[in-house]
């Protein structure tokens, strides 16, 4: 059977899942989304996506035309159509079928999106031996602007990163901010570990709160890491000890040459190694169970 999509309240075949050419979120990337996890049968960190999905929408003032809880019960049944015990989940909600206008207003109510799928993993030689990462010249966008904290239908500024990565060579790109510090990677969060110190950038200056990120810094506060949110530049990165990406689709993958310059040995490190197994320990345990 198909994999079935939910589009406002109803399933449909995955090759029949459309919204209207008027949509706003196709127009004008007018919309919020989210992209979550589910591991043997339970969400990971499903009310921090959805609370993150509301926060966003609110900014925006996109009303979602359905509370938290339908919008949980609507992903744990589109999980169940699909059978999917791991999956990647994607919700998406635009403003809503409009005229050709920048006008809001005109779209009268918000399209809710919901897709299910198998997950892509990065092959398994990257976790074993990192990745190599390059600074592209696109710097994120400015807060004042369109704040990167908020996960809008806009992504251009990440696609324009990850095509300056991809053109030059490299799967992923550190993005800076508009002062030159480093902000976070195209779909990534970005962290070092120096003497012993986790660290990685404030969110204002440049970055999405990660789900993921959040993650990690819960675990290190519980495995007694030292951990400091602090402005970073790539000087640091270069220097640092270890450096890992953390993120739904790449979960923590470390990096081991930046802009050329290898970092320490060149392979992952033990913290970052030890995160990453207590990360798998956590999404075994932690979610929405909507399987027996
Ligand atoms: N920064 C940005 C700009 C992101 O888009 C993250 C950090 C990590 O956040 P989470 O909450 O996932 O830990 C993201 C995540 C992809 C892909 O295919 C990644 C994201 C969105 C869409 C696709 O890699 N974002």
């Amino acid at each position: 059977m198909e994999l079935q999509v939910y589009v406002d309240g109803k399933w449909y075949p995955k090759s029949e899942a459309k919204v209207s050419v008027f949509d706003h979120g196709l127009l004008y990337g007018d919309g919020v989304f989210e992209g979550i996890r589910a591991y043997n049968n339970l969400i990971f960190k499903l009310k921090e996506h959805l609370d993150r999905l509301y926060e966003t929408a609110h900014t925006i003032m996109l009303e979602i035309p359905m509370s938290k809880e339908e919008m949980t019960k609507a992903v744990v049944e589109t999980l169940q159509t699909n059978g999917l015990s791991n999956a990647y989940i994607r919700l998406v909600v635009t403003r809503g079928t409009g005229d050709l206008g920048l006008d809001p207003r005109k779209c009268k109510r918000a399209t809710v999106i919901i897709i299910t799928d198998k997950i892509v993993l990065y092959p398994d030689e990257l976790y074993k031996n990192g990745l190599e990462i390059i600074t592209v010249p696109t710097v994120r966008n400015l807060p004042e602007a369109l704040n990167p904290q908020l996960k809008t239908l806009n992504y251009l500024n990440n696609i324009m990163a990850k095509i300056e990565a991809t053109n030059a060579g490299y799967q992923e790109a550190i993005m800076l901010n508009f002062q030159g510090y480093v902000a976070e990677c195209t779909g990534d969060n970005i962290f070092l570990v120096k003497k012993g110190e986790l660290a990685t950038p404030p969110a204002y200056l440049g970055a999405l709160k990660g789900i993921t990120r959040n993650a990690i810094i819960e675990i290190a506060s519980a495995q007694k890491l030292s951990f400091k949110e602090r402005i970073l530049t790539r000087h640091d990165l270069f220097n640092a000890e270890e450096v890992f990406l953390t993120g739904t689709a790449a979960e923590i993958i470390p990096a081991v040459k930046i802009d050329g310059r290898v970092i320490a040995s060149g392979k992952p490190g033990q913290t970052t190694l030890r995160l990453m197994k207590a990360f798998h320990q956590l999404t075994k345990s932690d979610g929405v169970r909507y399987k027996a």
